[in-house]
């Protein structure tokens, strides 16, 4: 969106794998919280693809209908091939220019497959269906709120106006036009999230997220947390005059449901 706050200098050099240690320490606390959370009675299991459906930082809102966090928390509700869905949380409104989520039903585990469906507001100019609006995300899990993991992603567009060819974010999400929506074509009415080419979005596989061994805990011990950042807060470039908007992530499979091959 292009409301914007006054946003605090940040290290903008690209990292793979790594948070600083300021977002650490508060995810650290809030993921307490969360835990905390567990002793109240257990929630009804993810039986099938299920949207993160907790905010786990920022908890608080800011200005506007797009400073919401419960926003990329709701369920998604896209506007199509050709306008940018308004059900969304703009990272713009936040310190860090990212946001985390969780799934109170479960933790999403490596099936066949796309695992992750991330939706944010990308859309096509009607007039030239070629052009694509998008604003870039990193992608990143992790399974205890501590060590976080992106999923490999490449920039190849250099400082020029390449930047602005989506063919130059590679691994990234913000790049699917979001058909789905939740009212209409919610699970069990017709349209599966995961099925892209209908629903939209931007899938992610578990699988591609590498043999290191942070890698294979989180998809041993599953993804209880994902993490959304947009990309020039990575040091990449700011190719549009806001921050990626989140309309909200599904996951698939889920640990400890019999819904696929494990
Ligand atoms: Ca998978
Ligand atoms: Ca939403």
């Amino acid at each position: 969106m292009t409301d914007k706050i006054a946003l605090s200098p940040l290290p903008v050099a690209p990292r793979r794998g790594a948070r600083n240690d300021r977002v650490r320490a508060t995810l650290g606390v809030l993921v307490c919280l969360f835990l905390a959370g567990c002793h109240q009675p257990a929630p009804t299991p993810c039986l099938g693809p299920s949207y993160a459906d907790r905010v786990i930082d920022p908890q608080a809102g800011t200005f506007g209908p797009f400073g919401d966090p419960n926003r990329a928390a709701n369920g998604v509700r896209g506007a199509g091939d050709y306008g940018g869905g308004g059900d969304v949380f703009s990272l713009d409104q936040t310190r860090l220019g990212s946001i985390t989520l969780a799934w109170s039903c479960g933790r999403v585990s490596d099936g066949p497959g796309a695992d992750l469906a991330v939706f944010e507001n990308a859309f096509r100019d009607e007039a030239d269906p070629g052009f694509l609006y998008f604003e870039p995300l990193v992608v990143s899990v992790s399974s205890d709120g501590v060590t976080f993991i992106d999923f490999p992603h490449v920039y190849r567009g250099g400082r020029g106006g390449r930047a602005r060819d989506p063919r130059s974010w590679i691994g990234f999400a913000g790049f699917g036009a979001v058909r789905f929506h939740e009212d209409s074509f919610g699970p069990g009415q017709g349209i599966d999230p995961f099925d892209t080419a209908r629903a939209g979005g931007d899938p992610f596989d578990l699988a591609t997220l590498g043999e290191t061994a942070e890698a294979a805990r989180v998809r041993a011990e599953g993804v209880a947390f994902v993490t959304l950042t947009a990309a020039e807060r990575r040091g990449f470039p700011r190719i549009r005059g806001g921050s990626a908007d989140i309309d909200g992530v599904y996951g698939r499979f889920f640990q400890g449901v019999q819904n696929h091959e494990e």
